[in-house]
């Protein structure tokens, strides 16, 4: 049996790694961070100069696909930019009440601008969009993320 691959996806700051990584102790399932891999160089190659945005490195982009085909794999990322859409057969996209990311990024110490650009975008729901623009829809499913027993009812 091939167990499922599951994409947690959401404005910074809405609770994907904490989800994930308690997911996935409990779970036994494999935990990928795209931001981590990314600021560790292992994703991107680079920087397109002309364009200035980061290059995909192709072979971790394969090494990710053998993963996927494998199952069991929890992916975190606030998009879903370069995932195909086979890979995932649950799509959980996390949400918080405004008021409530503000402060949580806040203490992330975020500037002002970062603070409403993030802001910005759970308003207009851009993960939900990305979700469902690259995913069959009746696969995403948003969540709430707001206290800690939204948390335990969703590992539940
Ligand atoms: P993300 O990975 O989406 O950026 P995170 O997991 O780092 O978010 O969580 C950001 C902060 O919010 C962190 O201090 C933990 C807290 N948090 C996450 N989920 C929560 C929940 N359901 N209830 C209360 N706090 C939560």
């Amino acid at each position: 049996m091939v167990l499922p691959n599951i994409l947690l996806t959401g404005t910074p700051g809405v609770g994907k790694t904490t989800l994930g990584k308690e997911l996935a102790s409990r779970s036994g399932l494999k935990y990928i961070n795209v931001g981590d891999l990314a600021r560790e160089g292992q994703l991107f190659d680079g920087c397109d100069k002309e364009y200035d945005c980061p290059i995909l490195d192709e072979d971790r982009v394969v090494e990710l696909e053998n993963q996927m085909r494998e199952g069991g794999v929890i992916v975190d990322d606030h998009g879903c930019d370069f995932f195909l859409e086979h890979w995932f057969h649950v799509v959980f996209v996390l949400r918080t009440d405004n008021n409530i990311l503000y402060k949580r990024l806040e203490t992330r110490g975020y500037s002002e601008k970062k603070l409403k650009e993030n802001i910005q975008c759970e308003i207009f729901q851009v993960p939900y969009e990305e979700a469902t623009s690259s995913h069959k829809e009746e696969i995403v499913h948003q969540l709430p993320s707001n206290k800690p027993e939204e948390l335990e009812d969703k590992i539940h």
